[in-house]
């Protein structure tokens, strides 16, 4: 494969790279020459930091809205909850949450409309619908979920894991953890491949705090670079999270925006393309400093 390098990130060589990042889907492509911004809008009463506060469908897609004009280039419905200890959701319910809002997305916005799910049934029933991406943190991996997105005209997000996110935090071991999620992206992306998705519909993303200790993720975070040389843009979701509240001392997620927003900008500065946010404005703001730094560099 050519070596895929973004430009402004050094490939192997030590130059920077030409490679012009791209996700495409069928009826549409979004350039990644710049970093974008993925907004997080979840649809659940439980979600680690703003469960509760879209459940209505209204309120949800005011919050899209809003999102949008403040630059988020693409809007992320959630209708399960994936923190550590979080009650599984069956797929009836999650559709009940999320194609509501979906619908009238599609129809009202100008980005694309992701939804996170791994269940093949929201899959096939948002696709039709109309979203642009499938959203995953299992990465295709539950039953029927690969044929549903092959078959679906969507671009996919896939996410590293370990576990299962009711116990995923308990006790997370590696032996290399770079070496580990670089191995299980690239099978995935492999095993979509092979299912006739092309690659340029495929984004890849380490999860950060999905099965991880702080110091996995701060290994992960650094050594960015080596999931670029798999050929795919990256995505890095590391807003509010808990890890950002271990390295600060902030408890309440919702007051950790100075340490997503350097988490942000050193994962775009490390080659990420895209980003997944709660604070859509602020972060929309420190990458395009972040962007205009790195094509100087
Ligand atoms: N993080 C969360 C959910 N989905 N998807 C990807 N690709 N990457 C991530 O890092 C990621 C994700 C967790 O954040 P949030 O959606 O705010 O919380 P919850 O899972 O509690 O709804």
């Amino acid at each position: 494969m050519e070596e895929r390098v973004p430009p402004g990130v050094a490939n192997k060589t030590g130059s920077p790279g030409t490679w012009a990042p791209r996700l495409e889907w069928g009826q549409g492509l979004l350039e990644l020459d710049v970093p974008r911004v993925m907004g997080v809008l979840n649809v659940t009463p439980d979600s680690f930091s703003d469960g509760g506060r879209y459940l209505d469908p209204g309120h949800a897609v005011e919050r899209a809205h809003a999102m949008v004009e403040e630059g988020a280039a693409i809007i992320d419905v959630g209708g399960e909850s994936t923190r550590p200890g979080a009650q599984a959701v069956s797929a009836g319910d999650e559709i009940d949450r999320v194609l509501p809002v979906v619908k009238r997305l599609v129809k009202e916005l100008k980005v694309p409309v992701s939804v996170d799910t791994g269940k093949a049934a929201v899959i096939n029933a948002v696709t039709d619908a109309g979203a642009s991406l499938v959203n995953d943190v299992y990465a295709l991996r539950l039953p029927g979920a690969l044929e549903a997105a092959a078959a679906a005209d969507c671009a996919i997000c896939l996410m590293h894991m370990q576990g299962e996110p009711r116990t995923m935090q308990t006790s997370p071991h590696y032996e290399n953890v770079v070496e580990e999620v670089c191995e299980f992206l690239e099978s995935r992306a492999d095993a979509c491949v092979d299912a006739g998705i092309p690659p340029d519909r495929i984004l890849l993303d380490p999860g950060f705090g999905f099965g991880k200790s702080l110091e996995h993720n701060l290994l992960l975070l650094r050594h960015l670079p080596e999931l670029l040389d798999l050929g795919y843009p990256v995505m890095a979701g590391l807003s509010r999270k808990s890890s950002i509240g271990r390295l600060t001392g902030v408890k309440n997620p919702k007051e950790r925006l100075a340490g997503s927003l350097a988490a942000a900008s050193l994962a775009v500065w490390l080659g990420a393309s895209v980003v997944r946010a709660h604070d859509v404005a602020a972060t929309v703001q420190a990458l395009a400093v972040i962007h205009a730094a790195r094509r100087e560099a």
